[in-house]
């Protein structure tokens, strides 16, 4: 048997993700394909269509179809094998022709697919034969297919990887749905010993039975032998299983989440007694598990918290088209923030996200894209159930699942009016389909659970509708002190499942908040969008994960920002609600979970990634402003020096340390350093640029030079690419600066923002600044010395003529603000003392809805008189967004 070595031939798994052609939108016919008369732009996969017009600032992006093609040079030793084309996913519908006869169709854009084409090539005499690959791919909304809609956006393309796959003619199934065509399972396992089965199936495409031999060896990390079985089968026409059984592994490596040992399983189909003719390579990782609806999650009999994030396969400037070195990436930084437990969502991912799980020891969870609503045909049904299978036999073996869900939040978008017997009828249609899609999990795979991401209360929605009756774990996306209530309510909601469904394990499956990293408020309010608001929802919602049991685990949403074309937010398109920003740079939230998860002595200062910072000294003689500094940690105290001069030695309290820091102009080096651990790297530093702005405008210990201010607004915004911060707004003051008159734009009660509007301004990337405004204000006033100075002015029209929108992801609270608005066709004229900047500025001219308008003025300020920019309206309220 010296043939049948653990890693004799294998079979050829080469990519061709380079040179292809691309073609944007439908050509007629396929023959039309690699006519010269057609533009084709070169392209390398992973590819989208998608990056370009997700990152401009219009609403939508291009759904549609888009042609793929390549010539391939196959070699020409092939001619004798199975080949195959296989994909790891094309967004959503890919139809694939090989010399222009079609090989296959694939419906869904998240699971991967295999199609034989050996019969479609053409094999010459040299030693490699040109053959031409041509992919159809198609985004366009199908109501027959999940996800109907959605928080993302639904990339298009051939956005994963695709190979071509070259084996012996009889080789190991390659039609399992996407999947490797053997099905490795632990029925036992405990520390001492375990049982392996492996099941699989062998298949012959010819017409005569063929006499082969299967070998199944388990090797363990360093690829020596473990045990092995043969079976000697004759291998029929189609497809012939085969089953092995390892009653005993004596003593195994458990699999654990500090080490996450991997034994391998190879399957080696053997021609003639000697002769390896396939074989396939599949992880092994020995772990039990179990969830209590009391206690909450048991590893390997070990009581174990499970603390994770949300993951979406998004990049920045890259959408859906991530190369597998930053999937690896993502759950790298998962694991070192201390986190063992990802929820894939919500869809099924790229396989070097699992492969990643499985060598990291990171536990997960894996859906399928059923978001937000259904459609009631048979189509959609079938379509769900087979991205189910797909998801299931593609993954199966990876020991890092733990369990497989379906539909989330299915219920926030429910066609029919509420109350009515459509409704009802809907309910009991969603019900059903939840049912048999339990069902079809469990029959393929009884060794994981099965969970469904739900929402709402419990007077509606999923309960109601007994959704929380069908899989084995429930799960609540919740957003308590976000989209309504208060942090308090997300415990008390924990409790009442616990009270009213008490026998089924509970995981938080989303909780977060958006922070817009360049949003900062030292009196945070929900909704501000800012990271102070998002700093106090995670240090509420963790210590309350924490102290409930039965409460098995928790996943953040989410690990990074993604792109979701129809949101309106402080940054448009854009879902700030990462734990770190679209290009991964952490945010202070990242910290703060690091610093409660890991296990080594840590400290880390918080919004290290705001550098340019700004205020207002403390009087008027005062050389510094004091500005509040978070600190993450997780050692009793903190020792904070500023600018090499011990400031204080701060207590930490569920692992924050808050310290006042009395900035000065210019540099200021922060360091805090965690006592006793001197000698060691527990420490951070912080490097901050502060723009300091006098009391006293006038005040000669410190000049004034410059002075942004954002009106309407509570919150400091910087722009990081010119290092400008604009301060909130303030009452004018003999002195100072400020406005005098008017109030704070806001969209009105039930408005789920507190004040401005988080519509998206067009053609700026300082949507915040635009988005708030004082309406109705008297002057801006500023008490400078004379000189001469440039002011400039931005103004934007915040209402439009259109309905208000209601906000898509609130939940279940439906109290967005609603209503028709008119633009008020306000006119107003604005001096800046002697100079008129602006006459009749109105919404017939340059006042356009949501458009931003800016105006700089030069002037001499002289005889002590400031500068003060007066509004005299003629029509309506006069407004200002910003000044500098
Ligand atoms: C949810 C959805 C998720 C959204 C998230 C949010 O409940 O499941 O897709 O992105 O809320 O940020 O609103």
């Amino acid at each position: 048997m010296a043939a049948a070595g653990a890693y004799a031939q294998q079979r050829a798994v080469v990519s061709i993700n380079s040179g292809w052609q691309f073609h944007k939108g439908d050509l007629q016919g396929f023959p039309a394909i690699r006519d010269a008369s057609t533009q084709w732009e070169q392209v390398n996969l992973p590819h989208t269509w998608n990056t370009d017009d997700v990152a401009d600032d219009s609403a939508g992006y291009y759904r549609g179809p888009g042609w793929y093609t390549k010539r391939v040079y196959v070699n020409s030793s092939w001619h004798n094998k199975a080949v195959y084309i296989s994909f790891e996913g094309a967004g959503q519908v890919a139809e694939v022709y090989v010399n222009g006869r079609k090989a296959g169709t694939h419906i869904g854009g998240y699971t991967g697919f295999a199609f034989p084409i050996q019969q479609y090539l053409s094999f010459g005499d040299s030693a490699v034969t040109a053959n031409d690959i041509s992919v159809w791919v198609d985004n366009s909304h199908n109501e027959d297919i999940a996800p109907l809609g959605a928080d993302f956006t639904f990339y298009g393309g051939i956005y994963r990887d695709v190979y071509l796959v070259a084996t012996d003619s009889i080789h190991v199934n390659m039609d399992d749905r996407g999947g490797p065509g053997v099905v490795v399972s632990t029925p036992f396992v405990s520390a001492s010993k375990a049982s392996v089965v492996v099941k699989g199936a062998v298949t012959n495409p010819g017409y005569v039975p063929k006499n082969i031999s299967v070998l199944t060896t388990i090797v363990d990390a360093a690829g020596t032998l473990i045990d092995r079985r043969l079976t000697a089968i004759q291998a029929l026409p189609g497809n012939t299983s085969f089953t092995h059984t390892f009653e005993t592994i004596s003593s195994p490596h458990l699999w654990t989440l500090d080490n996450p040992y991997l034994y391998r399983v190879l399957t080696t189909v053997i021609e003639d007694g000697t002769r390896v003719i396939d074989q396939v390579n599949q992880p092994l990782g020995f772990r039990w598990f179990r969830f209590d609806a009391n206690d909450g999650f048991y590893l390997n009999g070990e009581h174990t918290k499970l603390i994770g994030v949300n993951r979406h396969q998004d990049y920045k400037g890259l959408g859906n088209a991530v190369p597998d070195v930053l999937h690896v990436k993502d759950m790298e930084l998962l694991k070192a923030m201390g986190c063992n437990f990802v929820r894939i969502a919500h869809y099924p991912q790229d396989p070097a996200v699992l492969e990643a799980c499985d060598r990291l020891g990171i536990l997960a969870s894996v859906e399928t894209p059923i978001v937000n609503r259904i459609t009631e045909s048979a189509a959609f049904a079938q379509n769900c159930k087979n991205m189910q299978t797909e998801m299931i036999r593609q993954n199966i073996n990876h020991p890092s699942v733990i369990i497989w869900a379906y539909m989330n939040e299915v219920l926030l978008q429910p066609r029919y009016e509420a109350a009515s017997a459509e409704r009802a009828a809907y309910y009991d249609h969603v019900y059903q389909l939840a049912k048999d899609l339990d069902s079809l999990t469990r029959l393929e795979d009884s060794s994981r659970y099965t969970m469904i991401p739900c929402h709402g209360d419990f007077n509606t929605y999923h309960n109601v509708a007994h959704l929380t009756s069908v899989p084995q774990l429930v799960g609540w996306n919740l957003y308590q002190g976000w989209y309504g209530g208060e942090f308090a309510d997300f415990g008390k909601f924990l409790d009442m499942h616990h009270r009213i469904l008490p026998n089924k394990p509970v995981l938080v499956t989303e909780f977060g908040a958006d922070a817009d990293s360049r949003l900062h408020n030292f009196s945070p309010e929900r909704f501000d969008k800012t990271a102070e608001y998002a700093n106090r929802y995670h240090q509420n919602y963790l210590p309350a994960i924490q102290e409930r049991d039965f409460v098995a685990g928790a996943f953040i949403w989410n690990l990074a920002e993604f792109n979701s074309e129809g949101r309106a937010e402080a940054t448009p398109h854009i879902n700030t609600k990462g734990l770190m920003t679209a290009d991964r740079i952490p945010k202070d939230n990242y910290y703060y979970y690091q610093s409660q998860l890991v296990k080594y002595p840590y400290v880390a200062i918080g919004s290290q990634y705001w550098k340019n910072r700004a205020g207002v000294a403390v009087g008027d003689s005062a050389l510094y402003c004091v500005q509040p500094l978070e600190i993450y940690t997780n050692q009793p105290e903190i020792i904070v020096k500023h600018n090499g001069v011990t400031l204080d030695t701060v207590a930490a309290e569920n692992g924050v340390a808050k310290v006042d820091v009395p900035f000065v102009n210019g540099i200021n080096e922060v360091e805090a350093i965690a006592p006793g651990h001197h000698d060691t790297t527990v420490h951070s530093v912080a490097n901050i640029n502060f723009t300091l702005v006098p009391a006293d405008l006038k005040s000669t210990a410190l000049p004034f030079t410059e002075l942004h201010v954002s009106l309407g607004d509570k919150r400091y915004f910087t722009d990081e690419l010119t290092g400008t911060t604009w301060l909130p707004e303030r009452a004018y003051k003999a002195g100072a600066w400020g406005y005098t008159g008017g109030k704070v734009f806001s969209l009105g009660k039930g408005s789920a923002i507190p004040y401005g509007t988080n519509r998206n301004i067009n053609g700026t990337t300082l949507d915040p600044l635009y988005q708030t405004q004082r309406t109705g204000l008297d002057y801006f006033r500023a008490d400078v010395p004379d000189g001469v100075y440039t002011v400039t002015l931005h103004f934007c029209e915040l209402l439009s003529n259109k309905e208000q929108e209601t906000l898509a992801y609130n939940l279940g609270n439906d109290k967005g603000a609603k209503g028709k608005e008119v633009v008020p066709g306000r006119q107003f004229n604005v001096w800046v003392n002697d100079v008129q900047a602006l006459q009749g500025l109105s919404n017939a001219n340059m006042l356009q809805s949501l458009q931003p308008f800016t105006t700089t003025v030069r002037l001499e300020v002289y005889d002590g008189k400031g500068i003060v920019i007066n509004f005299l309206p003629v029509k309506g309220e006069s407004i200002l967004n910003a000044v500098d």
